[in-house]
């Protein structure tokens, strides 16, 4: 233990995506973090079971992103990005499109994921309408799809409670194709479920509906994460990019979880082995250090921008803080890490033993669902009677509690984003620590 840091005034702060009310009566707040640990206010060391929020897979606090984060804030802490730059945003794109998949040669720097998606979005449409194809207007998302909280993301987001305030709002022209969960014939898969593929032929029936020449981008995140882990059926992707390429419709695979060794690659692309024409990131590209995010979009799309007069602005989008010098030498600092130790290629090992030890819950009595792919998991519980989502709180509250260990509760999924660098001891102790709650709590 080490000193207690006092709890401060809990009221001004309206916390994202929190019971705040619940929250401020017995806060769980962190005063520091070294490596795998978090240290609470209380001076308790805590094992981070999610890297941050799937964010921090080296670990918090590495000392080299540390070191480029320090001399960066002290010599340029920002530049001008719009008509000025700094060589820092010039080398990290370079870098990020030589670790994407080959013909993702352009990169779009953001604050976020959600930030990325609505660029991404943009980008799409832009692009039809720049060669001339202004009709293809409409977006395709998934039911259960997560793609941030802009309204461009929520729109082909398919998680009913980030959207129903606005569904007047939602940007129009948008259908969802249907999630891949399936409890009857895909429960407790080891990593790709083989039932599911056929489900991607919807997109055909939707082509069929309102015409090719209308659709202008499909997107999918590669492994659906928010949500609570659903991999791909096996076939889904490659059929996805048979479709899109076949009728001209541009495939936007949203990276923001699966990038940067989550799932044993680069990206979940390399991995998978399908190419969409852009890729969304954010989170692992600075290790969650700085928030940066990144759209990587392939060189066809980015020429069909690149046309008219010379002085013109092609695309007219940009953050304030689009390719910021302390966020870009962050991501300089993680990418290199990420070489020199070898992080994807340590995530990958890791996966088998990851994947026998959350498949031992498969036979437990109030698990329904056990889904694993890389170093993704989730151990959906039965909900409570009439009061959905409360044991998976409570288990979390318990693990930060009884077994100082922090873990992800989505409603009644727990989800789980090992450190890529992970001690194969403590991806065991973890879950022992969460058998002994998911035992213990009603
Ligand atoms: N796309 C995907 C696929 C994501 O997973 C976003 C976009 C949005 O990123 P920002 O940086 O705007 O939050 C995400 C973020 C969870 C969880 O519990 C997942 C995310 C965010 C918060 C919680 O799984 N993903
Ligand atoms: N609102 C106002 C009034 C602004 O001036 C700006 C940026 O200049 C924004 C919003 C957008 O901020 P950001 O570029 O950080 O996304």
């Amino acid at each position: 233990m080490t000193n207690p840091m006092p709890n401060p005034a809990m009221d001004a702060y309206w916390m994202p995506f929190t019971a705040n009310r619940d929250f401020k009566k017995s806060p769980r707040l962190i005063a520091s973090a070294q490596g795998h640990h978090y240290i609470s206010n209380e001076g308790r060391k805590i094992y981070d079971g999610f890297s941050g929020l799937w964010t921090s897979g080296i670990g918090h606090c590495h000392p080299k992103i540390v070191e480029a984060v320090q001399a960066q804030v002290g010599q340029l802490d920002l530049c001008m990005g719009f008509q000025l730059g700094h060589n820092k945003a010039f080398e990290l794109a370079e870098k990020l499109t030589q670790l994407a998949p080959e013909g993702l040669d352009h990169c779009f720097f953001t604050n976020s994921g959600s930030e990325s998606v609505d660029t991404a979005l943009k980008i799409a449409l832009g692009y039809h309408r720049a060669r001339g194809d202004a009709s293809r207007t409409r977006l395709i998302g998934r039911q259960r799809g997560y793609h941030g909280v802009n309204f461009g993301g929520i729109s082909v987001g398919g998680i009913a409670p980030n959207r129903k305030m606005y569904s007047a709002n939602l940007i129009p022209g948008v259908d969802h194709l249907p999630h891949t969960h399936n409890l009857e014939h895909a429960a407790f898969s080891h990593g790709q479920p083989e039932w599911g593929g056929h489900l991607v032929e919807e997109l055909e029936a939707m082509v069929a509906l309102h015409d090719a020449s209308t659709i202008a981008a499909v997107i999918v995140e590669p492994v659906a994460g928010s949500t609570g882990i659903l991999p791909p059926p096996v076939g889904y992707l490659e059929r996805l990019r048979e479709i899109c390429t076949k009728h001209g419709i541009l495939l936007i695979f949203d990276e923001v979880i699966t990038a940067f060794g989550r799932i044993g690659a680069p990206f979940a692309a390399q991995r998978f082995g399908v190419t969409p024409d852009i890729i969304t990131t954010a989170k692992g590209l600075t290790n969650g250090v700085i928030p940066m995010g990144a759209v990587l979009a392939s060189n066809a799309i980015y020429q069909a921008f690149m046309q008219g007069p010379e002085q013109g602005i092609e695309l007219f989008h940009g953050y304030t803080y689009s390719g910021h010098p302390v966020a870009a030498a962050a991501g300089l600092a993680t990418l290199e890490v990420y070489q020199e130790e070898g992080s994807f290629e340590q995530a990958r090992e890791l996966e088998t033993m990851f994947a026998e030890v959350i498949h031992q819950f498969d036979d437990h009595p109030r698990v329904i669902d056990v889904r694993n792919f890389g170093l993704m998991g989730a151990i959906e519980l039965a909900p409570r009677e009439g009061a959905p989502g409360a044991r998976g709180l409570d288990a979390h509250k318990h693990c930060f509690w009884d077994e100082d260990l922090v873990i992800r509760n989505g409603m009644d999924i727990l989800q789980f984003s090992p450190f890529l660098n992970s001690k194969p001891d403590d991806i065991q102790s973890m879950f022992d620590s969460v058998r002994r709650v998911i035992d213990k709590i009603a």
